[in-house]
């Protein structure tokens, strides 16, 4: 008899949400296809997704909750290990009061509907302001610039690329990431549409990337210099006369303003800095001005760097200047099924910014985290409010954020660590606990986040395909039970209104889900209730149609949508406007106080790259994605190799402020002189981890050279682009 099953899910790996088609047999995998029904992904996916398999039955993935002891790990029971995580939480805040306990959020929790719907009341209850998660070493800028201009945090403008004419595309390299906050799967094939429609791309970038490839223009720019040619382009529109914000004139203020800020840089004024013609800026305006729509993107090349805030803000300007914002064709706004923005502008929370400061270097919080840079000073230093304790969900901060030797030495030596992971990486090994759970194909998948930031209004649902591998929880059962142990010595927030409307409390997430459908905008009494023919949107909807649901392309409703308390949109909010000054310090004047070359010490300026077959630090232990060449190689251009006397093949070593590493080099023409670039998410050589494959296949950890203590000034992002490095032959030693 043939017991072959096709389940239906959309891929949560990253940001594409490819629908899969996956072929099983009992509990064995057959195979991982595109899902051609999937009205949106149309039977696009990548290497990646037929990884999942190898992540549900990977050897080293952890079943059993584990306990640190003298002479390596005892796997214990869950009842032990919730006992002994309480125990070691509260031992620390009865020692040090609460702000002792540190929490820090990773990448995979944006990707998981129980992690998005539980942490929340978890974090709560451990009642401690030192959180942190990986959004300060990624997109904190957007939520700054669209806070301050739209009044949400989440009011994130998304490309609208398959119908515009015109992309300047900014430090995003899709053909690899497969697109970020521009959810769009299968992207090459988009970008391609818009060409073959006799629509143009340009990409700004400092290296030659797959897309910079496939674009019709590339612009090469040093690492972190794009707020000069944004401003210079502002300035272009208003001294040629291309202004036309259409509409978007009636509900915006601040055009006499911005005009002013613009003033001081003319192209002619920026280009030697920046390296670019002021002709090509020149035309560049041009260009955008005078196409029928258009939109300026960027992504995590902008916004990882010293001027994150100050891009993420010029590029909502110039979509506005040219009357692109909240357009077709230009950047627009998502009406998702499960509406975030909408359920939390009810509730009153919109977003704060520095509405505190870190002890020890005083970086701003946002949306009540801290700038994970700043997690390991606040471990090592001594003194009121250190964290002594840290629990972590879904995170490898180790490889992850700046300076992660210094975030391993802090995390040793905390009194208690708890971790929710899959894994024993370079992060959780620090960890006195460890707490197994469920990923990929034994969860039940909505996209909470992402259909927030698609390019199309979407909605897909799927159960877990798979029950918890033998002995692991779900994340969210786990927080729910730690959070029910916590309150205990709480009972008074039962009583507060938050405690009033504690679904968690009741509820499961598919339950949680169906209400907030139900109620959404395609809910039976929502705004959009006609799209889905007379039936309100629910859980069961979302069930009956396995391959996801396709709610029409995005509709202009800035308007409406508007969270400011004038209702209208800030085109030059006061804090971003007085961070201009730092451009002009530290970029514009030519004796400026650019770090670039620091003495002559460190004269190359490093940037990091995606790879398709990688994902962040994760994903290391599949053989089918680590199989072949080492990709963790180090890429510089000729003249610098021929410079140093270095060839390709050699293993090099590269020095910064607060590390080094040595790996392979390729000299390739395809980045700019004076700059050299290494992949994230490697390093997979440190002792006390159980990733057999990856530590096969270590490579070296980009962010043992990224600086801890170089952040974009206003936001607290992490500044990974343009560290200043050295590199010099190495040990002579090729390792694989
Ligand atoms: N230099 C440099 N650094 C970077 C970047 C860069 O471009 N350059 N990129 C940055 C970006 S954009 C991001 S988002 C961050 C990511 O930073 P992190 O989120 O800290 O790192 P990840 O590698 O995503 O680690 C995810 C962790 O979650 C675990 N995990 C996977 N699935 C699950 C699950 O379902 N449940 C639980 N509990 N655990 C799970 C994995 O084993 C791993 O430990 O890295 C940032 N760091
Ligand atoms: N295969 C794969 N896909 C992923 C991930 C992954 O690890 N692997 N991670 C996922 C995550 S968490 C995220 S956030 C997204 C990110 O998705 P993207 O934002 O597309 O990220 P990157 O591919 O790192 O592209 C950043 C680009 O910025 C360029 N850059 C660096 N510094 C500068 C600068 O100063 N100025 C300019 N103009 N450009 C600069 C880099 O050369 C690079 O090409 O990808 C997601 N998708
Ligand atoms: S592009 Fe992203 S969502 Fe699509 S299959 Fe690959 S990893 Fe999964
Ligand atoms: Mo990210």
């Amino acid at each position: 008899m043939n017991n072959t099953q096709t389940h239906y899910r959309a891929c949560n790996l990253c940001e594409a949400m490819c629908g899969l088609e996956i072929q099983v047999e009992g509990d064995t995998v057959l195979s991982i296809r595109g899902d051609k029904a999937d009205p949106f992904s149309q039977g696009h996916i990548c290497p990646k997704a037929t990884a999942l398999a190898d992540v549900y039955t990977d050897p080293d993935r952890l079943k059993r909750p584990l306990r640190r002891i003298s002479i390596g790990w005892e796997e214990i029971s869950w009842d032990e290990a919730f006992s002994a995580v309480i125990e070691g939480i509260r031992r620390v805040q009865e020692k040090y009061g609460r702000n002792s306990m540190g929490i820090y959020l990773g990448n995979p929790n944006v990707h998981n509907l129980g992690l998005m719907l539980y942490n929340a009341p978890f974090i709560r209850s451990l009642r401690t302001r030192n959180r942190f998660s990986a959004t300060s070493i990624d997109q904190l800028p957007h939520h700054v610039a669209a806070l301050l201009m739209f009044g949400h945090q989440l009011l994130l403008p998304i490309p609208d690329v398959d119908r515009t004419q015109f992309m300047l595309m900014l430090g995003a390299n899709p053909l690899a990431s497969n697109g970020s906050l521009m959810t769009a799967p299968g992207i090459e094939r988009r970008l391609k549409k818009l060409q073959a429609r006799g629509g143009k791309l340009v990409v700004v970038d400092p290296r030659r990337t797959e897309t910079a490839v496939l674009a019709d223009q590339h612009i090469f720019i040093k690492p972190g210099m794009d707020a000069l040619l944004l401003l210079a382009l502002i300035h272009t529109l208003y001294g040629e006369d291309l202004l036309n914000p259409g509409r978007l004139a009636d509900f915006t203020d601040g055009f006499d303003e911005i005009a002013v800020i613009a003033a001081d840089f003319a192209p002619e004024q920026v280009a030697s800095r920046l390296g670019i013609p002021a002709e090509t800026i020149r035309q560049l305006a041009r260009q955008l001005a005078g196409v029928e729509s258009g939109v300026v993107y960027g992504r995590m090349g902008l916004s990882t760097q010293p001027f994150g805030g100050i891009c993420q803000w010029l590029i909502n300007v110039l979509n506005i200047l040219t009357g692109n914002l909240d357009r077709e064709g230009g950047a627009m706004f998502t009406l998702p099924a499960f509406d975030i923005v909408g359920l939390t502008a009810m509730m009153g929370s919109t977003g704060r910014f520095g509405h505190r400061q870190t002890r020890v270097r005083g970086l701003p919080a946002f949306g009540g985290e801290f700038p994970v840079s700043a997690l390991a000073e606040e471990i090592l230093t001594p003194g009121d409010g250190q964290i002594r304790g840290m629990v972590t969900v879904a995170g490898n901060p180790v490889l992850s954020a700046p300076n992660g030797r210094q975030l391993d030495k802090a995390l040793a030596g905390l009194e208690f660590m708890v971790s929710l992971d899959i894994y024993r990486n370079e992060t959780t090994r620090h960890a006195h606990i460890i707490l197994p759970t469920t990923t990929g194909l034994e969860t039940e998948h909505y996209d909470l986040v992402f259909h927030a930031l698609a390019v199309r209004n979407t909605a897909k649902y799927a159960p877990a395909l798979f029950p918890p591998a033998e002995g692991a929880r779900h994340d969210w059962e786990i927080l729910q039970e730690l959070r029910n142990r916590l309150e205990n010595r709480y009972e008074a927030d039962r009583s507060t209104m938050l405690g009033k409307m504690d679904f968690q409390r009741r509820l499961r997430p598919d339950q949680i889900l169906d209400l907030a459908l139900r109620f959404g905008p395609y809910g039976a009494n929502g705004s959009n209730r006609g799209k889905l023919n007379g039936e309100g949107m629910k859980l069961r909807l979302l069930k009956n149609g396995p391959h996801g649901l396709d709610l029409g392309p995005l509709q202009p409703i800035l308007q409406e949508r508007l969270c400011t308390p004038s209702r209208r949109v800030v085109l030059v909010p006061e804090t971003l406007a007085a961070d201009v000054a730092r451009v002009k310090a530290e970029l514009l004047a030519e004796d400026g106080e650019a770090e670039e070359g620091q003495n002559g010490r460190y004269p190359l300026s490093l940037i990091g790259r995606r790879q398709l077959r990688s994902n962040n630090s994760w994903m290391h232990n599949s053989p089918r994605l680590v199989k072949g060449k080492n990709r963790c190689t180090l890429l510089m251009h000729p003249s610098d190799a021929a410079a140093r006397g270095l060839t390709s093949g050699q293993t090099v070593k590269v020095c910064s402020r607060v590390g080094e590493v040595e790996l392979p080099l390729e000299v390739t023409e395809g980045i700019m002189p004076g700059v050299v670039s290494i992949p994230h998410g490697w390093g997979h050589n440190r002792p006390g981890i159980q990733m057999r494959t990856a530590q096969a296949h270590p490579g070296a950890s980009l962010n043992d050279l990224a600086d801890d203590q170089r952040v974009d000034d206003l936001t607290g992002n992490a500044a990974f682009s343009g560290v200043p490095v050295e590199v010099t032959g190495g040990d002579g030693e090729i390792r694989s």
